[in-house]
């Protein structure tokens, strides 16, 4: 399957708020998260590592809006390389036009014994018992009150030892070190090839869809809900990845 480059916002003109996982963002989406994420690559490769450190025999793996699939994936070769054959992989997400994509691209890889593809609100699906969920840059688009309600029945889902990986986009505590991850953020983003326009534009169409937390109101929450102990185990910018272990 071909992705296309992201060209969605080069008019440079995109009404505040206006961001939808939709067609035309699943078509691109590969591209745009790549460009836009950085260490997008690593944090994938990584999160399969990691789901393979905690998996246990015969107990779920889920990963709760796994877009085109990108970490299912890296879960799929890690676990194989393991010899855990008999971890069911799972993957959740809301939009059908990503689903669609993310099928298309792991049956040829896959075959069909691949991930079970769910269409379903991460806040609504029912989890299996499960030794690992990744929850990779997709906290960060539910309405904040809806955060710790997920993370709690996540934390229920989780076996004794299973652990979530949690990434997403923060905001720095401190406003001038905050400052500086945004202009470095947008440097990055333009070395990858977007215009200033383009990068105003996704700027404002993703105000208040994408709402970031520290990192300190992150690991608080995880501590809150029962996880323990909460790593720290990657950060670029600003963009951290997080362990949390149920004990
Ligand atoms: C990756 N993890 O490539 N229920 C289900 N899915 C949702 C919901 C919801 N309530 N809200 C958003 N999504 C991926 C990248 S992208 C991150 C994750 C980004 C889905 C949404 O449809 C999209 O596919 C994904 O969460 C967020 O490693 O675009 O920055």
């Amino acid at each position: 399957m071909t992705e296309d480059r992201d060209g969605l916002f080069a008019s440079g003109h995109a009404a505040p708020g206006s961001f939808r996982f939709d067609a035309k963002v699943a078509r691109v989406f590969d591209d745009m998260i790549r460009r836009s994420v950085p260490g997008y690559a690593a944090t994938v490769a990584m999160s399969g590592w990691l789901a393979a450190r905690f998996a246990q025999p015969g107990t779920a793996c889920c990963d709760l809006g796994c877009s085109l699939g990108a970490t299912l994936l890296a879960c799929a070769e890690a676990l194989r390389e393991a010899g855990l054959d008999d971890v069911n992989l799972i993957g959740v997400d809301n939009s059908a036009a990503m689903l669609d994509r993310c099928r298309n691209r792991l049956e040829p890889e896959l075959g069909h014994n691949g991930p079970t593809l769910m269409e379903a609100d991460v806040r609504e699906v029912a989890l299996p018992p499960s030794s690992v969920v990744i929850l990779n840059w997709t906290l960060q688009f539910l309405p904040p009150a809806d955060r710790a309600p997920l993370l709690a029945r996540i934390h229920a889902a989780l076996l004794p030892g299973g652990a979530l990986i949690l990434s997403e986009k923060i905001i720095d505590s401190d406003p001038e070190a905050q400052q500086l991850a945004e202009r470095l953020h947008a440097d990055f983003k333009r070395t990858q090839g977007y215009s200033d326009l383009e990068i105003a534009a996704k700027r404002s169409a993703i105000e208040d869809v994408l709402i970031p937390e520290t990192l300190a109101a992150q690991k608080e929450r995880l501590l809150e809900v029962g996880f323990r102990p909460v790593l720290l185990w990657y950060r670029n910018l600003n963009f951290a990845s997080l362990l949390a272990l149920k004990p």
